[in-house]
């Protein structure tokens, strides 16, 4: 008997800093998903698409489930919302290593009782093995889910256990990509995340939090480098004092560090420009939410 042809969505919900982000990139082997060591580093969903010959299972990073202090957290959670509408299977990814348990989900857990659920507890790597076991009975009685698996998303361990029991629970039929598609989100969407992901990296306290970036200009070029112009919202002068460092030299590090990464991600050179414009607490401002793409 051949195994049938699957295709599905599988929504990777969980807590911020859970390691969404980390799985889905060592799944795909691409890094589609921006991570970082602090919590709510993803804010919109990056989309993510898994061949293999008997499947393709399309994944969808979300933001981490937050108790919304202000507009900006509100988008996110839609984003969320969003993704568990299109799931066919939702993996619910748990930091095993921490301290609290069961995790509180808040209002994603209605939408639970609706897919399957494959509860992955990560981070193994940092824990003794031995609390697994206890760890897995208060899931088990918790939310009664598909599965529960123990991973290490960084390490890669356990990985294609989880991809087996993916297929058990996507839908049978055809590819809805061609089969070496790897997303289908634009290139400029990425360049965007990639920014982000060095801020997140070369910055301390609220600037990570207080900066957004927009693609202002992507132009590819025959015979010359592809021109790149983004912009780097921030909320307060301070903050744009603080990123662009002094005489510049802050920022145009950063641009060194955001170029090569956006070079190896495109796989060609590319002329990248960083400017920094202040929108007074564009993370309250619905209008600027919108110009900023969170729908
Ligand atoms: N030791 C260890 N660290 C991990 C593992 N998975 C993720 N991490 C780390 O955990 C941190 C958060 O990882 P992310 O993948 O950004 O987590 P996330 O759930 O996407 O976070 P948000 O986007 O903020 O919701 C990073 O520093 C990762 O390197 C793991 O299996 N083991
Ligand atoms: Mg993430």
């Amino acid at each position: 008997m051949t195994t049938p042809f699957k295709c599905g969505y599988a929504a990777i919900i969980g807590l911020p800093n859970a390691g969404k982000s980390t799985l889905m990139n060592n799944l795909l082997d691409i890094h589609l998903g921006i991570v970082s060591a602090r919590p709510q580093t993803t804010r919109r969903n990056a989309l993510g698409i898994m061949n293999r010959e008997d499947m393709q299972c399309i994944f969808l990073d979300t933001p981490g489930i937050v108790k919304p202090k202000y507009e900006l957290h509100d988008r996110m959670n839609k984003q969320i919302e969003a993704a568990l509408k299109d799931a066919d299977v939702v993996v619910l990814m748990v930091d095993a290593h921490s301290r609290e348990h069961p995790v509180d989900l808040g209002w994603p857990l209605q939408f639970l009782k609706k897919h399957p659920v494959i509860v992955v507890l990560n981070k193994i790597d940092l824990m003794d093995k031995r609390r697994l076991l206890p760890l897995t009975d208060l899931y088990e009685k918790e939310l009664a889910p598909a599965a529960i698996i123990p991973v290490s998303a960084e390490k890669r361990d356990g990985l294609e256990v989880l991809t087996n029991e993916l297929h058990k629970w996507l839908p049978e039929g055809p590819p809805l990509y061609p089969p070496d598609s790897l997303t289908d989100q634009p290139e400029r969407f990425f360049v965007g995340e990639i920014i982000r992901e060095q801020i997140f990296h070369s910055y301390h306290d609220e600037i990570p939090y207080s900066a957004d970036v927009v693609i202002d200009t992507f132009k590819e070029r025959e015979n010359v480098k592809d021109y790149i112009r983004a912009i780097i919202f921030v909320e307060r002068e301070s903050q744009k004092g603080i990123l662009i460092g002094k005489g510049g030299v802050k920022l145009k590090k950063t641009g060194q560090r955001a170029r090569q990464a956006v070079e190896y991600f495109l796989q060609r050179p590319v002329y990248l420009e960083l400017k920094v414009k202040v929108q007074h607490n564009w993370r309250k401002d619905k209008n600027a939410l919108n110009r900023f793409g969170y729908g």
